[in-house]
C-alpha cells in the first residue's frame, strides 16, 4: 500500500500516538464475565484454575511482547505496563491494545482445555482493552494503588457475600447486610461469624492479585576453549505482594526502577482526578460511521508455520469468514462486513 494510489486510506486511521514521556498501560477486562463465570461454573468467589488461566495468558503476553515489563491482574482483568521509552508500533494506542487483547484472548481459548480438562468452553469469551497514558511515575503509582485497592475491596466483599450465602442467607439479605459496610466491619463479620481471619486464611493471590515482572539475570556461558563469558538472560518472575504501589516493593525491583523510574514517596490514596482520567473513554460524535478494521499480525509467518496453501487456502479463508459471521451474531450493531486475506472490516 505504501507509495501506491491507495495510500490515502492511511488518513482513515485515527491519530492516537501516546507521546513521550507518558508511560503506556494497557488494561484488559473480561466482557460480561459475570455471565461467563456462571456459565462455566467457576467456584465462588474465586476459582483458582480460572485465575491461573488468566495468569498463564499474562505470562504469554509478557513473553510475546518484550517491551512489557510489568503486569498486574486479578479477577477478569490484567494491566500491562510498557517500558517508558517503548517505540512499539510507534506508540499508537489502537495498535498496541488491540494486539495485546487479541493475543491474550486467543491464548485464553488455546489453554482452556489444559486448565479445565473436564469442562468444555461453551462459548467464545471476549475481553475489552484500553490504553491509559500516565504522565509521570507518580501517576503510574496511583494507578497501581487504585487497581490493587479495587482487588482488595472486591475480594473482601465477595468473600463475605459468599460466606453469607453458604450459611443459608438469601442473596438480597446478604446484600442488605453488607450495604454501607466498611473494610473493618467486613473483617469483623468474617472473623466473628465464620472464624475466618481474612489476612491469614485467604490466599494472597485472591487478596492481593498477581504481578509479573521482567528481570534480567546474568548467566555465565563457557566457550569451546573453556573461557567464561557473561550473558544477560531475560526472564520474568511472578510476585504476590501487599501494596505494590509502595516504595518498599517497587524500588527494590531494579528492572522496574531502570525502565520506569523510582517511587519517591508512599501514597495513602489515589486522587479522584486521577481515577477520573483512568476511566476516561473518548467517544465518537453521534452519527459518525464506524468502521473497525482488523488485520492479522505477522500472518505471513503464521500461514507458513501452519502450511496454508498458496496463494489461497480455502479452509483458512472459511475460518476467517466463520469468525466474521460469529462477530456479526454477537454484535448486533454491525450491519456489514467485508473481508479479504487476513483482514476484515
Ligand atoms: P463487564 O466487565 O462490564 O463487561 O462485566 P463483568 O461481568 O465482566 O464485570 P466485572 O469485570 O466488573 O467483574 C468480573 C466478574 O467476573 C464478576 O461478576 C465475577 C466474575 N469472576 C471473575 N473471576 C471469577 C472467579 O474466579 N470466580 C467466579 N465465580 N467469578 C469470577
Ligand atoms: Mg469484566
Ligand atoms: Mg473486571
Amino acid at each position: 500500500m505504501a507509495n501506491s494510489k491507495y495510500e490515502y486510506v492511511r488518513s482513515f486511521e485515527v491519530e492516537d500516538e501516546i507521546m513521550l514521556p507518558n508511560i503506556i498501560i494497557v488494561r484488559i477486562d473480561g466482557r460480561n464475565f459475570c455471565r461467563f463465570s456462571k456459565f462455566h461454573e467457576f467456584e465462588k468467589p474465586n476459582d483458582m484454575k480460572a485465575l491461573e488461566l488468566m495468569n498463564l495468558c499474562a505470562d504469554a503476553v509478557l513473553e510475546k511482547f518484550p517491551d512489557i515489563i510489568f503486569s498486574y491482574g486479578f479477577s477478569d482483568e490484567y494491566s500491562f505496563v510498557l517500558k517508558k521509552t517503548t517505540k512499539f508500533y510507534q506508540r499508537r494506542a489502537s495498535k498496541i491494545h488491540s494486539l495485546i487483547v487479541s493475543f491474550f484472548t486467543s491464548v485464553y481459548v488455546n489453554k482452556w482445555k489444559a486448565q479445565f480438562p473436564q469442562k468444555d468452553l461453551r462459548y467464545a469469551p471476549s475481553f475489552r482493552s484500553r490504553v491509559i497514558g500516565c504522565a509521570s511515575i507518580e501517576v503510574l503509582q496511583s494507578y497501581l494503588l487504585w487497581r490493587q485497592s479495587e482487588c482488595h475491596l472486591n475480594n473482601q466483599y465477595d468473600t463475605c457475600f459468599w460466606q453469607l450465602i453458604k450459611s443459608g442467607k438469601p442473596e438480597n439479605e446478604a446484600e442488605e447486610m453488607l450495604k454501607g459496610s466498611l473494610k473493618q466491619d467486613r473483617n469483623e463479620l468474617l472473623y466473628q461469624s465464620f472464624n475466618i481471619n481474612y489476612k491469614k486464611d485467604i490466599p494472597e493471590i485472591f487478596r492481593q492479585g498477581t504481578c509479573s515482572l521482567r528481570t534480567v539475570e546474568d548467566i555465565v556461558k563457557y566457550k569451546e576453549d573453556g573461557s567464561a563469558v557473561k550473558r544477560c538472560k531475560r526472564k520474568f518472575t511472578r510476585v504476590y505482594s501487599e501494596n505494590i504501589a509502595s516504595r518498599r516493593f517497587w524500588n527494590n525491583q531494579l528492572c522496574l526502577v531502570k525502565e520506569l523510574g523510582q517511587f519517591t514517596e508512599d501514597l495513602s490514596k489515589t486522587k479522584s482526578e486521577y481515577v477520573k482520567s483512568f476511566q476516561h473513554e473518548s467517544r465518537l460524535m453521534p452519527s459518525t460511521w464506524i468502521v473497525v478494521r482488523i488485520d492479522g499480525c505477522h500472518f505471513h509467518s503464521f500461514s507458513d508455520v501452519h502450511q496454508f496453501e498458496k496463494p489461497n487456502d480455502a479452509q483458512a479463508l472459511n475460518l476467517m469468514n466463520s469468525c466474521a459471521a460469529a462477530v456479526l451474531e454477537e454484535f448486533k450493531d454491525i450491519v456489514f462486513a467485508y473481508g479479504v486475506s487476513d483482514e476484515y472490516r
